[in-house]
């Protein structure tokens, strides 16, 4: 059953345009340069790789897998949803009846963003039963996971409304993403923009495939890559075998990536990517589908490229700041219930006095922001206190803080001082940026 025909093409127009960096989804809305486009941040691999261990214990405290039907795969559920919780996502969980046993998708949407366009990546959370399944599909769920959570950490707001999804049942045919899409009423599927599959994007020996279906996906995954220096192939075996084809067969437009399964990778494909002439997964639907069968340098480029598919797909644009904006991003390690550390900023060229609403962005990734105590300093020593040890078990703080600092010099050393005084949890400054009018 395909949606009607103008809609895709109006879809698709606004894809085309928006992930050219044209009109912001409007039509007839003037032109914005593609660099007013806001940039994806990148994914911690590191992050990644931690949500595949904790996938992998998942299945190793159940029996070994993850499973439809088994205790592994609800618990798996059960782990991404916290996750999204406790970042600020609206979550649900759908539940499904399939060959006598309860399935569940996770649904999580970012609040804002036009409900009428809807941008939404997914991936099977399932494995199959002979293993914990890691790189099928541990691999695509913590990357839709980490970009996720990289949306919730960048305090992103996108034109578009951005949707999760993590599906039941799919290895035993697309059975969760199929209940979900004929379970949604045709007005709202029609609000679809698109949606971005991943399901395999870490195979061992990896081949970079890109789904050959909306043309504007498509161009969006394969521009990336160009950007990297990395060849991709079109996936000529999709149709049909992943969670995109519910989404295909009702007329949403449908993009995603693949590193490979069972095939063999050919020589002229060794050539291109590196590797063995060997299968792409040596591992596809086994016991040894573990955390050892995840090529990390796929895993990364990969999730990077989920992060930048949703933020140029979802089509937010940054209006210039206004005024003067003085940052640091560096990295600055804060020591568990330890000494305070700061970062510093250098005001400079600024004329008088700070004003009574100085725009203090924070970003500081940590596990428990109970634990922190967070100051502003002004260059004469002057403490504005920002966070004092709210939040309990809540990760990170990604915040616009205003500050009246009409009272302090403008030009001079600010610094965002961060002190964690609870210990079992740490963090660090990821950056902190002062916007003067
Ligand atoms: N059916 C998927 C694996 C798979 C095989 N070919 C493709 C092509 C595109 C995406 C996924 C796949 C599974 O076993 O989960
Ligand atoms: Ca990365
Ligand atoms: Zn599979
Ligand atoms: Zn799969």
């Amino acid at each position: 059953m395909n949606l009607s025909v103008p809609r895709r093409a109006v879809a698709a127009a606004a894809l085309t345009a928006l992930a050219l960096g044209g009109l912001t989804g409007t039509a007839g809305a003037e032109p914005r340069a593609a660099s007013a486009l806001a940039a994806a941040p990148d994914i911690p691999l590191a992050n990644v790789k931690q949500h595949l261990t904790d996938l992998q214990a998942i299945a190793t405290a159940n029996g070994g897998n993850r499973a439809h039907g088994r205790p592994g795969y609800k618990a798996s559920i059960d782990f991404v949803k916290a996750k999204l919780d406790a970042v600020g996502y609206t979550t649900t969980i759908q539940q499904f009846s399939y060959n006598g046993t309860t399935g569940y998708n996770l649904i999580a949407d970012w609040p804002g963003g036009d409900p009428n366009q809807v941008v939404m990546a997914g991936a099977h959370l399932d494995s199959v039963s002979s293993g914990a399944g890691i790189n099928d599909n541990g691999s695509g769920s913590a990357g839709v996971l980490e970009a996720a959570l990289a949306v919730a950490r960048a305090g992103y707001q996108p034109s578009k409304h951005l949707r999760f999804g993590w599906w039941g049942a799919e290895e035993l045919g697309l059975v969760g993403s199929k209940y979900y899409v004929n379970q949604l009423p045709t007005t709202e599927r029609s609000k679809f923009a698109g949606y971005l599959n991943f399901d395999m994007i870490g195979s061992p020996n990896p081949g970079y495939f890109v789904y050959d279906d909306d043309p504007v996906i498509e161009k969006t995954f394969k521009d990336y890559f160009a950007g990297l220096g990395v060849p991709t192939e079109i996936e000529t075996e999709g149709d049909g075998r992943s969670d995109h084809a519910s989404f295909k067969n009702v007329g949403i437009p449908v993009g995603g990536l693949f590193t490979g399964a069972s095939r063999v990778k050919t020589s002229a494909q060794v050539t291109k990517w590196g590797g063995t002439a060997t299968a792409f997964d040596r591992c596809y639907h086994s016991s040894c589908d573990t955390t050892s069968n995840i090529n990390d340098t796929a895993l990364d480029r990969n999730s990077d490229a989920i992060a930048h598919a949703l933020w140029t797909l979802s089509g937010a644009t940054t209006e210039p700041p206004t005024g003067k904006v003085f940052e640091n991003t560096a990295d600055v390690s804060i020591p568990d219930n330890g000494v305070a550390v700061t970062s510093t900023v250098n005001v400079t060229g600024v004329a008088g006095n700070a004003p009574s609403t100085l725009k203090v962005d924070v970003n500081i990734v940590h596990t428990y922001v109970g634990d922190l105590v967070v100051d502003l300093v002004a260059p004469d020593g002057t403490v504005y206190n920002l966070h004092n040890r709210t939040g309990g078990s809540a990760d990170n703080i990604v915040q616009t803080y205003t500050v009246n600092a009409s009272s302090e010099v403008a030009n001079g050393a600010w610094k965002l001082r961060a002190q964690d005084r609870a210990s079992a949890d740490t963090g660090y400054i990821s950056g902190v940026k002062l916007t003067f009018p």
